[in-house]
């Protein structure tokens, strides 16, 4: 199979997938989470494959969802065409799944990066949920799985203003891992992936599904109601000019409308 946003290779057990949209800033658009979910699926599925690193580059692992893909939508197209739906198979991946971060992790990015088990990050990391900033609010579990990991106080603070965290803040607060020098941090994912490659893989896949159980209570209505809080935006003046804003590269003016 081949990909045009990404790149995957496979190596002593580890399936490396880079997300590959730098000049947006790894931009998530339909095509890239379709190729994603794609190449994790057809790995989960070959025995050769026991880990998943995910990773972006040294600036971005990604900025979010593609704005402009979605920025001229209505309420209803968006629940139509339900093509972030796609998302939700991420969670029913069977492999562990590490993400490798560094740079802005943003939006739709810090929603992917949750979505992983574990997490390495570059002291130059930001991680955010500025959805808020566009007249809208996460749509891909981003305020479930925040709550979830940080308690609600932070959750709060950062999803309604949009602010990020450094890395060090993210790792006092048990949203990743371990925070490594930039040089060292896909080596350093790469490294705890091969590890883990050589346990047991069945027990790997039982003990991912029995945490899950463990962490997972009442996501998946959370979700469901966050998506259609995340469509019903699109009824509103806010998320019009919120992302017109963005585009145009000008402050938005919110209405309330
Ligand atoms: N979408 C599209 N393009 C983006 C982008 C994004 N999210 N982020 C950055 N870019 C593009 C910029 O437009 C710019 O393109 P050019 O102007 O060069 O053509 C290029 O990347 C470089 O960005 P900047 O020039 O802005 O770079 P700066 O260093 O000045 O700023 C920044 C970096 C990350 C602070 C800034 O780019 C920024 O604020 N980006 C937007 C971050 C954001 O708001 N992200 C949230 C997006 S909404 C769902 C699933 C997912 C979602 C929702 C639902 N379901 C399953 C239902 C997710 C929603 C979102 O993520």
């Amino acid at each position: 199979m081949t990909y045009t946003h990404i790149l995957v290779t496979i190596d002593q057990g580890v399936g490396l997938i880079t997300l590959n949209r730098p000049k947006v800033l790894n931009a998530l658009n339909t095509e890239l989470i379709e190729e994603l979910v794609n190449a994790l699926e057809k790995m989960d599925r070959d025995e050769s494959v026991r880990v998943f690193v995910i990773t972006g580059n040294e600036r971005a692992f990604a900025a979010g969802a593609d704005i402009g893909e979605m920025a001229n939508e209505t309420a209803i197209q968006m629940l139509l065409k339900d093509q972030f739906a796609v998302w939700d198979r991420i969670a029913h991946v069977s492999k562990p799944i590490i993400a490798a971060v560094s740079g802005f992790v943003l939006g739709g990015g810090c929603e992917l990066m949750m979505s992983c088990d574990m997490v390495i990050a570059s002291e130059s990391t930001k991680i955010g949920q500025p959805e808020i900033k566009l007249g809208v609010m996460p749509g891909a579990g981003g305020t479930q799985r925040l709550a979830h990991a940080v308690g609600k106080v932070k959750a709060m603070e950062m999803l309604l203003t949009g602010e990020p965290i450094t890395a060090s803040e993210a790792l006092r607060y048990g949203l990743i891992n371990r925070v490594v020098p930039i040089e060292v941090y896909l080596d350093e994912a790469l490294k705890l992936a091969r590890q883990i490659a050589s346990q047991p893989p069945i027990a790997v896949q039982m003990i991912k599904k029995a945490v899950h159980k463990a962490v997972g209570h009442g996501l998946d209505e959370g979700i469901a109601y966050e998506r259609n809080c995340f469509y019903l935006l699109f009824a509103s003046e806010d998320q019009t000019e919120g992302m017109q804003a963005f585009m145009n590269k000008r402050k938005p003016n919110f209405t309330g409308r």
